[in-house]
This record gives C-alpha cells, sequence and structure tokens, in this order.
C-alpha cells in the first residue's frame, strides 16, 4: 500500500482497485486528491483474488482514520459493492473499462446494488470525478476544502466562458 500522507496525520481516502492494470484509469483520481492535497493511499484489493484481504481492509478502514474509499474494478466489478457491504464508510465505485463490452459489465456490475449498501457509481473511466467527490465529501466537515472546491468550480465557470469567448471573437 503506498501513502501519500504526512509522518503526524495518516490517509483519509482509500485509494484500491481489483489489478494493477486497474491504475492507469485509477490515476485520474489520484491526481484529482491530490490538486486537493487530500492525503490518501493506494493500493491493489482484489475481490476475487485476494478476498481476505479485502475484507480486512473494508474492516479496518475506519479505524484507521480514512473517511472515504474510491474503489475501481473491471470485468466482473465486484470490488465497490463487496467492499461497501464490510464496511459504514461512504464507498465510490469506478467501472473501469477492459477490453471487451466497453465498460458496459464494470459499470452494471458496480452501479446495481441491492437496496442498503449504497455504492456511489461514476461514469464508466470516470475516475477524476471520483476523487472529486471523495473531495466534495470531506469538504462537508471541512471549510477549507469546500472552499477550495467553490474555487475549482468557478474555474470551470470561467474556462467554459472563455472558450465561449474565444469561439465568438
Ligand atoms: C478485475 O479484473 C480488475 O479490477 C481488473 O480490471 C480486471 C483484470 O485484472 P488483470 O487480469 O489485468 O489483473 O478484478
Amino acid at each position: 500500500m503506498y501513502t501519500v500522507s504526512d509522518s503526524t496525520n495518516g490517509p483519509l481516502v482509500g485509494l484500491i482497485m481489483g489489478s494493477d492494470s486497474d491504475w492507469p484509469t485509477m490515476e485520474a483520481a489520484a491526481e484529482a486528491l491530490a490538486e486537493f492535497g487530500i492525503r490518501f493511499e493506494v493500493g491493489v484489493v482484489s475481490a476475487h483474488r485476494t478476498p481476505q484481504r479485502m475484507l480486512d481492509y473494508a474492516r479496518e478502514a475506519a479505524g484507521r482514520g480514512l473517511k472515504v474509499i474510491i474503489a475501481g474494478a473491471g470485468g466482473a466489478a465486484h470490488l465497490p459493492g463487496m467492499v461497501a457491504s464490510a464496511t459504514a464508510l461512504p464507498v465510490i465505485g469506478v467501472p473501469v473499462p477492459l477490453k471487451y463490452l466497453d465498460g458496459m459489465d464494470s459499470l452494471l456490475s458496480i452501479v446495481q446494488m441491492p437496496a442498503g449498501v449504497p455504492v456511489a457509481t461514476v461514469s464508466i473511466g470516470g475516475a477524476r470525478n471520483a476523487g472529486l467527490l471523495a473531495a466534495r465529501i470531506l469538504g462537508a466537515s471541512d471549510p477549507a476544502l469546500r472552499e477550495a472546491m467553490e474555487r475549482f468550480q468557478a474555474g470551470l465557470e470561467s474556462m467554459v466562458l472563455e472558450k465561449d469567448a474565444a469561439l465568438r471573437a
């Protein structure tokens, strides 16, 4: 497990994925968290290949100080849902697109959760939004982070208006 935190404060977000082959997709979540200065850890936790590690990770996450878990997986993407079943923390699921089926298999595996066990599912390959959603969740109880998100949103607006002005010029 690779951790981005300082020596006194542990990670707030657990960024996990079913395989290291998911990293090219999941990296965008790490970048978004880093942009907002959010401490996070990264690791491979497989629902199918390391089931005990997955359960241990989910059950110990809150006690280790994590506040949000981002879980990405592809194909028969059971990791986000299984992690959500074993922790009370909010879980954000990222459907990772693989070679076949364009990620529809991943999306449906993650989004179709039974009542009582929610996973906040982002779009196929939408890891950046997963990072941003984690920032919003943490920002609900962290005014400085919420203000940073408001500035980010204002930046999005400015960018669109600038592009609109350039188009009209
Ligand atoms: C899933 O199987 C992983 O999340 C990954 O998307 C997919 C393929 O894994 P590898 O065979 O590339 O390790 O569990």
